[in-house]
């Protein structure tokens, strides 16, 4: 049994403890991410959020390129409606199932039980979860992920991560994206990473443009040593 505190009571500064004052509600939702975390013991568990169009799509298209000789991925995307974002996938080679939420904001971890019963994990190294692109629902709901990575992408703004601060105090990995778009913006790097370490001081970056390549062998080799890391515990 993991005896870590879950994902849904990190709080952030200014808000309440709900473990002390009221119920947690979402105590439903950890423990089927704790079943989750148990069944794929053997499988890296990557959850991938951001806004809507920050990238998260794309780059799993290009990460399954890059890793097809060194990995087994599948991928676990939703969306609101559409089945678009498994068919860009599985148009590319990659094992990907949809998840549509019919309007939900976020994903629930009785979900991602249900949708890891009906895709094929046979041969499965990495898992990703690609989430409802929204940077405020998901971050409390913990799906049995080993990692949650966050992508900000360089329209977005570069004050973001204080105002959306769960998504950035859950996160193990910050993505700063769309980097090839840096001389059309006002967009600070910098400011970015020194806002969401002000969140969350133990956050990683990388700095990445899908479409240029630029920064993704710093991603592939984080979920390869990462991946090596769960293998060997
Ligand atoms: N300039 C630039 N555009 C990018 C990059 N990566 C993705 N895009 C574009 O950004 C748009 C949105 O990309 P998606 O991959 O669909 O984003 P997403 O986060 O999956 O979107 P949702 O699933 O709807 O939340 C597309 O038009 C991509 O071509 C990048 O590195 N640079
Ligand atoms: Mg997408």
């Amino acid at each position: 049994m993991n005896t870590t505190k879950p994902k849904s009571s990190k709080i952030t500064a200014g808000s309440i403890d709900t473990e002390k004052v009221s119920l947690n509600l979402l105590r439903a939702n950890d423990f089927v991410a704790e079943r989750i975390r148990e069944q794929l013991k053997d499988i890296l568990v990557i959850n991938v959020c951001s806004s809507p169009g920050s990238g998260k799509t794309t780059l799993m298209q290009k990460t399954g390129e890059l890793l097809k000789d060194k990995l087994n991925m599948a991928v676990l995307v939703a969306d609101p409606e559409t089945d678009r974002d498994a068919v860009r996938m599985k148009d590319v080679g990659i094992n990907a199932l949809q998840i549509v939420t019919g309007g939900m904001c976020h994903i629930e971890s009785q979900m991602i039980l249900q949708a890891i019963d009906v895709i094929d994990l046979e041969n499965t190294d990495v898992l990703f979860i690609e989430n409802v692109g929204n940077l405020m629902c998901p971050s409390s709901f913990d799906l049995g992920e080993d990692f949650r990575v966050t992508l900000i992408s360089t329209t977005e703004g570069d004050d973001k991560p204080s105002k959306y601060p769960k998504m950035f105090l859950t996160s193990e990995l910050m993505l700063v994206s769309k980097t090839d778009l840096l001389p059309y913006l006002p967009f600070s790097v910098d400011a970015v990473v020194e806002d969401a370490r002000s969140v969350n001081p133990d956050i990683d970056v990388l700095e990445i443009s899908t479409i240029k390549g630029i920064g993704l062998e710093e991603w592939t080799n984080w979920i390869l040593k990462k991946h090596k890391e769960k293998k060997e515990k």
